[in-house]
């Protein structure tokens, strides 16, 4: 009998360095790190070739992240960046992951390495099976794999029995078709990355400006007086964004930082695109930083509006835009008289900052009209995320700084068509419009019951309501909260099924069945029987634009994403009307649907062969807001966070280093925060540290509290930090164990892994 496979990487330390905080971001470090992850993954040669394909208007998408390319100029490593770079090296790897791999290491043998190493094992090159009992996957034909899921899944008492994630880097074409697949098959579940990402931004923007994406195109930066950079850490996880905030500086706009950490690439930056610039010391970006509490925010915004209301009252007209207020907007008394609710001195300590800085970020946002909020995960993972984002909100209609050149809103997205997935209906939640134009075009009934999203997906399998589990793309147990609970709820399943393209740990926690579908990547040719087609992604500014890998298939039996999803929905579906084989065999045919179904696709066909793209519609890009449900551009009211922590309570905040994508692990150095060779650690204030009677580097353990329940994880190292009182950090995915699955975001359900109330013992 099998021994039971972890589901968490083993707590072993990997021998840590500490290194003074470098003092810019990017620069000729940030090259240097890139060209050796690309050399040591793919070689020099190829490596060029790769490089010199990222985001040019011919090559492929960089699955980095979804911040926009130029529409214009670009130069020859495109839109260089490290950290693109290293998604693509990821990818491109030399190494493979072959049946003869699996023959020679059994699952828990694997799953006793780290994320870094299964990652480093490389590209899955055969589709593989698990079979019930044993410890070794075995190769298994397409046909064969397809025909089992098919059986699978028509085994089930209902339809509902299955959930289908997506990760977003499915192309718009393959998620069209694998929602089309799974709501012929008769159900919603269609949980995605989103649920865990930018859903909280979804559901209060869908509601105050009655669109559920941001505004602001990339020229807007060129054009604003303020940005607002809150909750995100863009020198990491969105490199070429500090591009768009250097030009903001040039043209004289100013940047505030509202952080819990003083990260390096908000601060400090040198151009890549400018070497002449790469010696000296950088380009400072943040004008005013204000060093915020985790989960501050609200009371934060809350203080910024007071002070515009005061000064208002002082001198009508000078704060607030009536004009727009009048014309465009709902609700703007009750926000005003609910600030009466609230005072400053009871809102301060949740900030942890001085009247004095606020004000000077108040008088910022008085004094200028074009103004841009930019946010991610800092304001997304909480149990109050929704009210950080309408919040935000309020100030941005008060000031009427949305729906004109400069200004708006920029929800910064992370996976690189996480947007583009949910626009072509991949959601748990669809509206009945969307459905409607479905069945239309496809002859047959869609299933209008809401479906799970990845939290209710957890837990419907773990009270075996769910026995089938797909996931296209994504690391789904070590991305999820609460690991150990995760892992039952997969082991429920009977069968367990990954559309991948590198060894993860998801492939090692299965149901008692489990098939991996290896697929190809972004990078990589795709050939189908009418030739080479390209696919089509959304970035986050809402551009849609082609993808075309140049790299021959890394592996022969290699699919497409769009082909895994016909073998899949011609093995199950016994009376589809739609022809698979067709629209797989041209991707034009796939657009030529998406065209007829999506608004905002036509001559989808014609207009994604132009270069740099096209934009989809935006209400509020247009100064529009009726699609919301009074009319108009909503204010309203949001509360503090009511999270209390007692006396050797902290809060910590799960985040990404400057060396991972997600839990796929690149290296283990988190260069810009002086943490080298080391995962395993958590970020504490100087004086909490001396308080706990511990020292820099002592070994703990974490315990994290929630209602009554306990979650442990073991083996961190302490790591003095410029991090506010009483808060803490931790990398995602280790700490993932102590995040607990019902610990959510109120309307969005997003688990709040940024809101995690843990003690600290030493070892
Ligand atoms: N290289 C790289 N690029 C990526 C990714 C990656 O892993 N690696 N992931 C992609 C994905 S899917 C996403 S969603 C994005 C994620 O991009 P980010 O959201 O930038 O990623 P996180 O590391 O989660 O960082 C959150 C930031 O918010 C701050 N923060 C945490 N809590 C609070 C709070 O309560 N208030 C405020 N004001 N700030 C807070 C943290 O200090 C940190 O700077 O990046 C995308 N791009
Ligand atoms: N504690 C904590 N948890 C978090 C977060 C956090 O900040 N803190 N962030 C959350 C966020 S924002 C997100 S978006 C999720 C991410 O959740 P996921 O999207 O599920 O996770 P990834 O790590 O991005 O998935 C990586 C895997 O995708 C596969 N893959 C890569 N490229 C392709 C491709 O082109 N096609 C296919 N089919 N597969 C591919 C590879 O096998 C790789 O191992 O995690 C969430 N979890
Ligand atoms: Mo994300």
């Amino acid at each position: 009998m099998a021994k039971t496979p972890k589901e968490q990487p083993p707590e072993k330390l990997t021998g840590i360095t500490i290194t003074k905080l470098p003092k810019t971001a990017v620069g000729v470090k940030a090259i240097q790190s890139a060209l050796s992850h690309v050399t040591k993954e793919v070689g020099v040669k190829k490596g060029i070739q790769l490089l010199a394909n990222i985001n040019q208007i011919k090559g492929f998408d960089c699955p980095g992240c979804a911040w926009p390319d130029p529409d214009e100029k670009r130069a020859f490593l495109a839109e260089y960046c490290e950290n693109g770079a290293k998604a693509v090296a990821e990818e491109a790897t030399k190494n493979k992951v072959s049946p003869l791999f699996f023959a020679t290491h059994s699952v828990e043998e694997l799953s006793e390495l780290s994320d870094y190493e299964i990652g480093k094992s490389g590209r899955i090159t055969h589709p593989m099976y698990l079979p019930e009992g044993k410890n070794h996957y075995e190769e298994i034909s397409w046909k064969e794999a397809f025909n089992m899921i098919g059986d699978e899944l028509n085994a089930l008492e209902n339809p509902d029995e299955a959930v289908f994630y997506t990760s977003g880097r499915t192309s718009n074409e393959a998620a069209f078709l694998y929602q089309l697949f799974v709501r012929q098959f008769g159900t919603n579940n269609l949980p995605d990355c989103s649920n865990m990402c930018h859903e909280s931004s979804g559901a209060a923007l869908s509601e105050t400006l009655g669109i559920g994406k941001g505004s602001v195109t990339l020229d807007d930066f060129n054009h604003a007086d303020l940005v607002i950079v809150i909750g995100q850490n863009p020198g990491t996880n969105h490199p070429r964004m500090l591009t768009a905030l250097s030009e903001t500086k040039k043209r004289g706009g100013k940047i505030i930082t509202i952080n819990p950490l003083p990260e390096v690439g908000l601060m400090s930056y040198k151009d890549p695109q400018n070497p002449l610039k790469w010696i000296g010391s950088g380009q400072q970006l943040t004008d005013l930083f204000l060093q915020v509490k985790i989960n501050g925010d609200v009371a934060l915004l809350k203080i910024i509006l007071k002070l515009m209301k005061e000064e208002e009252l002082k001198n009508p007209g000078s704060v607030f835009n009536h004009q727009f207020i009048k014309e465009k907007t709902a609700g703007i008394n009750a926000m005003l008289k609910d600030l009466d609710n609230y005072s400053i001195q009871e809102l301060l300590p949740q900030t942890g900052l001085s009247i004095e800085i606020i004000k000077k970020a108040a008088e910022l946002i008085i004094n200028n009209e074009k103004i841009i909020f930019c946010w991610a995960m800092g304001l997304t993972q909480h149990k109050n995320a929704v009210d950080n984002i309408r919040e935000l909100v309020n100030i941005l209609l008060l000031k009427g700084s949305i729906g004109k050149k400069g200004a708006g809103t920029c929800p910064v997205r992370g996976h690189s068509n996480v947007q583009g997935d949910r626009t072509m209906g991949i959601w748990e939640k669809p509206k009945d419009p969307f459905l409607d134009n479905l069945e239309k075009e496809f002859h047959f009934k869609a299933p209008r019951k809401h479906g799970f999203d990845v939290v209710n997906a957890i837990e419907a399998m773990h009270q075996k309501k769910v026995k089938v589990f797909f996931g296209m793309g994504g690391n789904f147990i070590s991305a999820t909260p609460d690991t150990v609970y995760t892992a039952t709820a997969l082991r429920n399943c009977n069968l367990t099924v990954q559309v991948s393209t590198k060894l993860n740990r998801s492939h090692l926690i299965t149901g008692k069945k489990a098939l991996i579908l290896p697929c190809l990547g972004r990078t990589e040719k795709d050939i189908q029987a009418t030739g080479e087609q390209f696919v089509s992604v959304e970035n986050s500014m809402g551009i849609v634009h082609q993808s075309k890998g140049t790299l021959p298939a890394c592996a022969k039996d290699l699919l497409s994403e769009p082909a895994i999803v016909a073998g899949v929905a011609k093995a199950t579906l016994k009376d589809t009307s739609t022809d698979w084989t067709y629209l797989i065999s041209n991707y034009d045919f796939i657009r030529d649907k998406i065209e007829a179904t999506i608004p905002g696709f036509k001559n989808y066909n014609k207009r994604v062969r132009i270069k740099g793209g096209f934009y989809l519609p935006n209400n509020a890009r247009d100064n529009n807001f009726t699609p919301t449900k009074t009319g108009s551009a909503n204010f309203s009211l949001n509360t503090p966070s009511d999270i209390g922590l007692a006396n050797n309570q902290f809060m910590m905040m799960t985040i990404r280093t400057h060396d991972q994508y997600n839990t796929t692990i690149y290296g283990l150095n988190d260069r810009y925060r002086g943490i080298l060779n080391e995962r395993r650690v958590v970020l504490m204030n100087k004086e909490d540290i001396a308080a706990l009677g511990l020292k820099k580097l002592d070994l703990v353990d974490l315990t994290s509290h929630f209602n009554n329940e306990k979650r442990i994880a073991k083996g961190f190292l302490v790591i003095p930090y410029n991090i506010p009182k009483q808060c803490t950090a931790t990398y995602f995915p280790e700490a993932n164990v102590l995040v607990p699955l019902k610990n959510t975001a109120k309307i969005s359900n997003t688990p709040a892994s940024k809101t995690i109330i843990i003690t600290i013992d030493k070892r």
